[in-house]
């Protein structure tokens, strides 16, 4: 299947409308279809020290399946800057808590301290192991795009942007849900979502984002060395999925637009 994303026409209006809020729940699939309420609600991709800590979080309506739903990472290889599929991970097994979050993480999640804090899951929120020790490695080296979609079709080292313009060629999923971009400082790598989260230069040699997380006002960056602004399986409320649908066009046109940075 080679199905291009470049059928929207509002590009560049809608574009700077939303880049700054960085919370569109996207729905830019194949078919088109209006956003779900699904959507991606934090991420730990780097910290002070072995990233033993790394977790995602979703978030969407209390005790909702996650059947047929995937959380990919969209990044480079040794030799292509972009739209290669880094991680795939099969949420289907699990559910939203009663708290409507789902935390995703690595077996050696809650071993690191910082300033004698370790995370923990709240218990509202549902949460499940991914792999086996440190096995979540989410890139910090380079711009990343992570995806949530419905009924993944591809695998993981597929490239679905072979001419690495910023579009994505192959579609290999029935309906994107939401999607966010992190943006490290210096790095050429094509991203794929209007979302973005970064760069910004918090270590003595990085410029990425080592934490995020998203509420009313859009997303924010965490701490390097510090659980502060952590909340996995919690936190303050997001926008409401409504809002979504008025961002599709805009979001699809932003997909079609190479940025790099
Ligand atoms: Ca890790
Ligand atoms: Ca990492
Ligand atoms: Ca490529
Ligand atoms: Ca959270």
């Amino acid at each position: 299947m080679k199905v291009k994303t470049v059928h929207c026409t509002a590009a560049a209006i809608s574009w700077a409308a939303i880049a700054g809020a960085a919370s569109a729940g996207l729905a830019t699939g194949s078919g088109g279809r209006a956003a779900t309420s699904l959507r991606i609600s934090e991420l730990r991709v780097d910290q002070q020290g072995a990233d033993n800590d790394e977790y995602f979080e979703l978030l969407g309506a209390p005790g909702m399946s996650l059947a047929g739903c995937w959380f990919l990472a969209i990044g480079d290889s040794g030799t292509d800057p972009g739209g290669i599929v880094e991680m795939a991970v099969d949420l289907s097994s699990w559910s939203l808590g009663s708290n409507g979050r789902f935390v995703g993480h690595e077996a050696s999640f809650g071993s690191t301290a910082f300033n004698g804090q370790m995370l923990s899951i709240d218990p509202a929120g549902n949460h499940a192991t991914i792999g086996t020790g440190d096995s979540l490695n989410f890139e910090n080296s380079d711009s990343v795009t992570y995806l949530l979609v419905r009924s993944f079709a591809g695998n993981i080292g597929m490239d679905l942007d072979p001419g690495n313009d910023g579009t994505l060629d192959t579609l290999p999923w029935n309906e994107l849900l939401d999607s966010v971009a992190f943006v490290r400082s210096n790095s050429t790598d094509p991203i794929y979502s209007a979302a973005t989260v970064g760069p910004i230069k918090l270590t003595s040699t990085g410029g990425m984002p080592p934490h995020a997380w998203l509420d009313d006002a859009g997303w924010h960056i965490g701490e390097y060395g510090s659980w502060v602004h952590d909340t996995p399986g919690g936190g303050p409320a997001v926008p409401t999925p409504g809002a979504a649908a008025t961002l599709v066009i805009s979001a699809c046109a932003a997909m079609s637009r190479r940025r790099k940075r």
